[in-house]
């Protein structure tokens, strides 16, 4: 996988390069392009942005930048053709982690019955507060994309033309991390990255790891344990020193389903629940405690 990002603040998106993303970019997985806006910019000033038609206050990005910008990271020409790439911050290539598993296949994810765009256009992300929630199955989609480009906006954003236009030669998406406003795109280029790249086959050793987790099956995760078994006086929940697996299985189902409907009742409404997991539920009084 391939990605690019056109920044006026190269210098944000540094963290790229560390820990999961920065030994996806060793072991060849990930090559990361950061190009600065400005060398698009014509004027003296190298401005990349001026004032909103139609009045009102900040300043809109300007399409006669972003257009050519964007046509150069397409085609890999021009400024583009000389990104700062990102290297990797830490040799760890040889340092095998504890949570690797042996023998576990690299596959990419089933299309999940989704059209796949496969038309050789690159994908065009565009972090927005008013773009559509970025959820884990957006982050499944992109992970199976060739090439993404990241444009990250700043000040009232970017204007909407160069979002129209770039439908030419880029697949486009406008997307939002959440219900608050950040003051550019860089920050949600970092979460939508980490949030992708961990599911590109080869990069997230255990793939169980990502199977579990929350959102794969529509709930939240449940509560984890390690040793030492009793700590400050509190013990481990004792099923799962049990030894009993079912038992333990079940116990971490309850679990999910409790914290599910005790912080996001919602995501109730889209799972698959079995006949015992709506009798859990049903069993449970208004604290989440079994009646
Ligand atoms: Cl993706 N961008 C910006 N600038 N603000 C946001 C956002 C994105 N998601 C939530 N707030």
């Amino acid at each position: 996988m391939r990605l690019d990002v056109v920044t006026i603040f190269p210098e944000y998106l540094d963290p790229l390069r560390h820990a999961l993303l920065g030994k996806a970019i060793e072991q060849d997985l990930l090559q990361v392009g950061v190009h600065d806006l400005r060398q698009w910019a014509t004027d003296r000033h190298k401005s990349v942005d001026d004032s909103p038609f139609g009045g009102g206050p900040g300043m809109v990005m300007k399409p006669t930048v972003w257009g050519p910008a964007l046509d150069d990271v397409s085609a890999g020409t021009g400024p583009a053709a000389t990104p700062a790439r990102l290297e990797s911050s830490l040799p760890h290539l040889n340092r095998a982690r504890h949570d690797e598993l042996e023998g576990i296949e690299a596959r990419p994810y089933a299309a999940d019955g989704a059209p796949d765009d496969k038309d050789g256009r690159p994908l065009l992300i565009v972090p927005t507060p008013a773009g559509e929630p970025f959820t884990q199955a957006h982050a499944r989609e992109f992970s199976r994309e060739e090439h993404i480009v990241f444009a990250c906006g700043r000040y009232e954003g970017i204007d909407q033309r160069v979002i129209d236009d770039a439908q030419r030669r880029y697949q486009v998406r406008e997307v939002s991390i959440g219900d608050y406003v950040l003051i550019g795109g860089e920050v949600a280029v970092l979460v939508i990255a980490e949030a992708v790249v961990r599911l590109v086959p080869g990069v997230l050793g255990n793939q169980r790891s990502h199977e579990e987790d929350s959102f794969s099956d529509g709930l939240l995760e449940g509560p984890s344990y390690t040793k030492p078994r009793v700590w400050r006086e509190l013990p481990v929940p004792e099923v799962l020193a049990s030894g009993d697996h079912a038992k333990v299985d079940r116990w971490r189902r309850e679990e999910s389903l409790r914290r599910t409907r005790a912080r996001r009742p919602e995501l109730l409404e889209q799972a698959e629940l079995s006949d015992a997991d709506r009798a859990f539920l049903e069993g449970l009084d208004a604290e989440g405690e079994a009646r």
